[in-house]
């Protein structure tokens, strides 16, 4: 890895996976040593914001800072670190395909946000764990139709951002549709080999590792019962 300054990286988020998780398992997957800061509630409401305003367009997290560099946007962040950590493709087409897994997962993820936040969550359940049923359906169609191995999407052998993004949108599924995931085995068995892999094993049966999906305020992973806690 290229080092810009003798500061290590510093990634600046809430206390929440969220959109700082898959740049997180990145530098665990790599064994890259970072700084988390995990932004208060209190004291985002009363000036954070407007501190991060002062760096980022729209004053959101997550931003990262390697040294004087600063950086926000969690895909943008995503790809400088899956190519900093070589977790990337290394032709084109390679990082196309690497794109392509990327935004299927966070378009998978996207929706997911989307019921998490809704009012009208418990309503809607159902029939999200349905058309959630027939992507996944497809998706292990695709994936087995499509990867390199049985554990890898683009590279075999080797993870890439595709890996971590699907994985990580895989697992948060779990717990809002249980019993879901496990009916498609293929990607099932792809996302517990990336959680069980060197570092990031470590680190998601940590401490350190948030304990809930998303802030508490939202109607569905506000509370570690409701987000997957690796505990085996
Ligand atoms: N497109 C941005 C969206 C960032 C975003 O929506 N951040 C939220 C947290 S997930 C945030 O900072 N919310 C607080 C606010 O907007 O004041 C990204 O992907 O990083």
């Amino acid at each position: 890895m290229e080092k810009d300054t003798n500061k290590p990286l510093k990634l600046i988020y809430f206390d929440a996976r969220g959109r700082a998780e898959p740049v997180r398992l990145m530098l665990e997957l790599r064994g890259v040593p970072y700084e988390y800061e995990a932004m208060p509630l209190g004291v985002w409401m009363q000036g954070g914001k407007e501190r991060i305003q002062e760096r980022t367009p729209f004053g959101q997290l997550p931003i990262l800072e390697d040294g004087p560099f600063v950086l926000c946007q969690s895909r943008a962040i995503s790809v400088y670190i899956a190519r900093k950590l070589n977790l990337y493709g290394e032709t084109i087409e390679e990082s196309a395909r690497v794109d392509e897994v990327y935004d299927t997962a966070s378009e998978l993820m996207m929706e997911l946000a989307i019921l998490h936040w809704d009012k009208e969550f418990h309503a809607k359940r159902a029939e999200h764990r349905e058309a959630s049923r027939s992507k996944l359906d497809r998706l292990q169609t695709y994936f087995t139709r499509a990867r390199a191995d049985a554990e890898h999407w683009v590279l075999p052998g080797r993870y890439t951002l595709a890996d971590v993004m699907m994985a990580f949108a895989l697992e948060t599924m779990m717990p809002i549709h249980p019993g879901l995931v496990e009916e498609f085995t293929e990607l099932h068995r792809f996302m517990t080999a990336f959680y069980a892999s060197s570092g990031v094993r470590e680190y998601v049966r940590s401490e350190r590792r948030p304990r809930t999906w998303t802030i508490s305020m939202a109607t569905f992973a506000g509370v570690p019962e409701e987000t997957h806690q690796w505990t085996d």
